[in-house]
């Protein structure tokens, strides 16, 4: 039971389907915290660094231009075991497969336009969120509700 932080970021067609309230709205309601919210228009050089692990993908080209095709949603969460929780409520990569209940699963079709991204793993939380956001930029704070969702 590990306090972590997460990197989850609403994509560009995730802003242009007016999606943006739902999928903030979910990790709201689970009970995670949110530090860290901005409307970006993330740089080509950023799309690259933060998936730099994809580059020799074919998909790779696609996948920069799609993530800097329009303005992104950056969001830090924190919350025990937020980064393991955060994937299953986001689904997985195809939203076809992905079950219904999950942002994929009920707002998607397909892999290319998957309207989310999250960290997969506590590593890359922390390596994301310094990546997308300045230290000033995340927000220190305790809910009113911490001790009606943790005994
Ligand atoms: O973590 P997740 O977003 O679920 O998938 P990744 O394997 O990290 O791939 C990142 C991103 O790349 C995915 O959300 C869509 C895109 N992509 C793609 O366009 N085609 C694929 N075959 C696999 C991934
Ligand atoms: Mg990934």
């Amino acid at each position: 039971e590990e306090v972590q932080e997460t990197y989850i970021m609403v994509k560009p067609d995730g802003l242009q389907r007016g999606l943006v309230g739902e999928i903030i709205s979910r990790f709201e309601k689970k009970g995670f915290k949110l530090t860290g919210l901005k409307l970006f228009q993330c740089p080509k050089q950023l799309a690259e660094e933060h998936y730099k692990d994809l580059k020799a993908k074919p998909f790779f080209p696609k996948l920069i231009e799609y993530i800097t095709s329009g303005p992104v949603v950056c969001m830090a969460w924190e919350g025990v075991g937020v980064v393991a929780s955060a994937r299953k409520l986001i689904g997985v990569t195809n939203p076809l497969q992905a079950e219904p209940g999950t942002i994929r699963g009920d707002l998607a079709v397909q892999t290319g336009r998957n309207v989310v991204h999250g960290s997969d793993s506590p590593e890359n939380g922390k390596r994301e969120i310094a990546l997308w956001f300045t230290e000033d930029e995340i927000c220190q704070w305790t809910p009113a509700q911490a001790p009606w969702l943790r005994e």
